[in-house]
């Protein structure tokens, strides 16, 4: 007998911060992002705390005051986590579990955390166990540092050391084995991709939550796992897709985030190879989301990071019917119209028009797909023709063929 687990959602308070840079807006759309992490994570988000800050504080990140008024909080409230939106240093987190007496989790820490849950294949698994070994090795060399202080470095060669440069001793042997096991995988997959000759190969990126894997779905009637949640998406998967006798091979693969933390990049980098041998992109935009241009950055830089930023690239903006312009108020001479207030024709206009390779698309309502696939058709058949020159005559236009 299955019995059902009520599974209880641990209760989380966010903490982020308003500063030169970072705008109140700004801060919010990080905490809302923060609170979908914690939610994708398993956790309900009781409270966010701000505070308007010149400089994080070096020993706590924010102010006393303020530290105060969050343990109280989580002492009435029996809250278990802290979730903080930037990155703690190893010093900082350890005073701050002192404070409040619970655990302490920045962004990274929680992205690492949800990958480790989401990985489903001992390949996923090996890369995120990776990752967090290598997040934790500099965390240890913290926590010697902190002892060294407390004791004075003479006289010091005690337990503490050994104790600690064993910790660092097993994870660093740790980080080699994972290493040549992902290794072995690699070239084992390395071998699979060279046995698909010379098939022109489209890879889907974007960042996460954005719809790659329903699109990939529809167009490859495929039935790739597909949430509303982050990171659904872990290990990549590779369709034969044909659009009007036109085969072609379609990836869909992890998604990226603002500030991915770079030691998933480095240890994801085999499940991006795909990404990376990719003859064309479809950039998927969720245009329905009001950070959108700043998820088109995130990516952008994370694809310089895998040396991919040159290559051809289609951009897709998703997610059509969810779009609503914030109304406006001619009559108003006060306020200034901004993008947020743009229709989708407007927006069209913009920066997006990119010599018509730009698609608008529903993937959930399937709006515009035939435009998608005309377009997908004509960047392949332009690619595929010089790799298979012979039976050019077999691609006519995409006008031109009958279903
Ligand atoms: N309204 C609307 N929702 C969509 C559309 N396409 C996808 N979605 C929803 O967006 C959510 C995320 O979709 P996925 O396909 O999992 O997104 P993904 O980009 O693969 O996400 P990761 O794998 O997590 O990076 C799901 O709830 C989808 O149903 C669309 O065209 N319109
Ligand atoms: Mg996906």
């Amino acid at each position: 007998m299955i019995e059902k687990k009520n599974i209880a959602l641990e209760k989380v308070v966010l903490i982020g911060v308003i500063t030169k840079n970072q705008n109140e807006d700004k801060s919010k759309e990080y905490l809302d992002e923060l609170e979908f992490l914690t939610y994708t994570a398993g956790g309900k988000v009781l409270k966010r705390f701000t505070q308007k800050l010149e400089m994080p504080n070096p020993k706590t990140f924010i102010g006393s005051g303020k530290m105060n008024e969050v343990q109280h909080f989580i002492e009435e409230h029996d809250v278990g986590t802290a979730i903080f939106d930037d990155e703690l240093s190893p010093g900082q987190e350890r005073n701050i579990s002192k404070i409040l007496n619970c655990k302490v989790l920045d962004r990274t820490n929680l992205i690492l955390d949800i990958f480790a849950q989401r990985a489903k294949t001992s390949y996923a698994r090996t890369q995120v166990e990776l990752a967090q070994c290598q997040y934790l090795l500099p965390r240890l060399k913290g926590m010697w540092t902190h002892l060294e202080r407390q004791k004075g470095g003479i006289g010091m060669r005690g337990p503490g050391e050994t104790e600690i440069e064993t910790d660092r001793r097993i994870v660093r042997d740790k980080i080699a084995l994972l290493k040549a096991k992902i290794a072995k995988i690699d070239k084992q997959m390395a071998v699979q991709r060279g046995n698909r000759g010379k098939m022109v190969r489209v890879a889907l990126v974007g960042y996460t939550n954005v719809g790659k894997s329903t699109l990939m779905n529809v167009i490859s009637k495929s039935e790739v796992f597909a949430e509303n949640k982050l990171f659904a998406t872990l290990d990549t998967t590779v369709r034969k897709v044909v659009i009007k006798n036109l085969p072609f091979l379609m990836s869909d693969t992890v998604g990226f985030i603002r500030k991915l933390p770079t030691q998933l990049i480095d240890s994801f980098k085999s499940t991006l190879d795909e990404v990376r041998e990719a003859d064309l992109l479809l950039h998927v935009v969720d245009i329905s989301h009001p950070n959108f241009e700043e998820h088109i950055e995130s990516v952008q830089k994370t694809l310089g990071e895998i040396e991919c930023d040159d290559k051809p690239t289609l951009m897709v903006f998703n997610k059509i019917d969810a779009y609503h312009a914030e109304p406006y108020d001619d009559t108003d001479l006060i306020v200034e119209r901004t993008k947020a207030n743009y229709s989708l024709e407007e927006w069209r206009k913009t920066w997006m028009a990119n010599g018509g390779r730009t698609l608008f698309i529903s993937a959930l309502n399937k709006e515009n797909l035939d435009q998608f696939k005309k377009t997908v058709y004509k960047e392949v058949r332009k690619i595929h023709i010089t790799r298979f020159p012979y039976n050019q005559f077999l691609y006519p236009d995409y006008e031109d063929i009958s279903e």
